[in-house]
């Protein structure tokens, strides 16, 4: 996959890039991520991003023109031949809230580009004519779009095949299944008189994986109750919880 994103501040994606599992996947070319400062693309010798809006306010504007080139110019260079949808994703408080779901759905491109928001919006001709998508990654304000972006990427790089070792599987993780995880323990068995529950030294790994899975589900009812009505449960889990709950 290739990631194109768009930016003030590119040198914000030096930490988060070259640390773990991104980095590693970058190395062994599984994703490419590619840096484009906005100013890059200005038209004066200022190298002007933004304006005051039309109809006066608080706040700038990003302009569209850096924009759209910046855009174009990254058509113009990659996978153009396959005329397929080019996803352009702005990063925005007033997007859809990002989830596992659409990581998933993102993570089937073969490229994205990703476009940061600054000050107090960007040209909504930007909106209207360029961008595809708009994503949120939660109901509260960030300064930019770039720690969002950050988001976006390594939710969906992990998912990328051949990103994460065979035993860690993506399968497990919380809100794959639309639960959370369960606890887990490493040793020691004992800490500060802390034990860990005995089903996990039992060695019965039957028991184990249903100990797990009922620890999900009573963690999810507890701590996020709004995930529980979407979540795939048996017939004989939704039993299980509505005895719980009715007690
Ligand atoms: Cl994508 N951008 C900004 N500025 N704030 C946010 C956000 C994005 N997602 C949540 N808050």
């Amino acid at each position: 996959m290739r990631i194109d994103i768009l930016t003030l501040f590119p040198e914000m994606f030096d930490g988060p890039f070259n640390a773990s599992i991104l980095k590693r996947a970058v190395d062994r070319k599984l994703v490419s991520i590619n840096l484009h400062n906005i100013r890059d693309y200005s038209h004066d010798k200022h190298r002007t991003v933004d304006d005051y809006p039309y109809g006066g306010g608080a706040g700038m504007v990003l302009k569209p023109e850096p924009i759209f080139e910046a855009v174009e110019a990254i058509k113009a260079q990659s996978h153009s031949e396959e005329g397929g949808i080019l996803p352009v994703i702005l990063l925005t408080p007033q997007g859809r809230l990002f989830s596992q779901q659409i990581a998933v759905e993102f993570s089937r491109y073969r490229q994205l580009v990703l476009i940061c928001g600054r000050y107090e919006g960007v040209d909504e001709r930007v909106v209207e004519h360029l961008v595809t998508d708009e994503v949120s990654i939660g109901d509260y304000v960030l300064s930019g779009g770039e720690l969002a972006a950050m988001v976006v990427a390594d939710v969906v790089v992990r998912l990328l095949p051949g990103v994460l070792g065979s035993e860690a599987s993506p399968a497990d993780d919380s809100h794959v299944a639309g639960l959370l995880e369960y606890a887990q323990y490493t040793r020691p068995a004992v800490y500060r008189g802390w034990p860990v529950p005995e089903v996990l030294l039992s060695g019965n790994h039957a028991q184990i994986a249903r100990w797990r899975r009922e620890q999900a589900i009573l963690r999810t009812l507890r701590r996020r109750p709004d995930l529980i009505s979407k979540a795939s449960l048996s017939p004989e889990e939704r039993l299980l919880l509505a005895k719980c709950c009715s007690s």
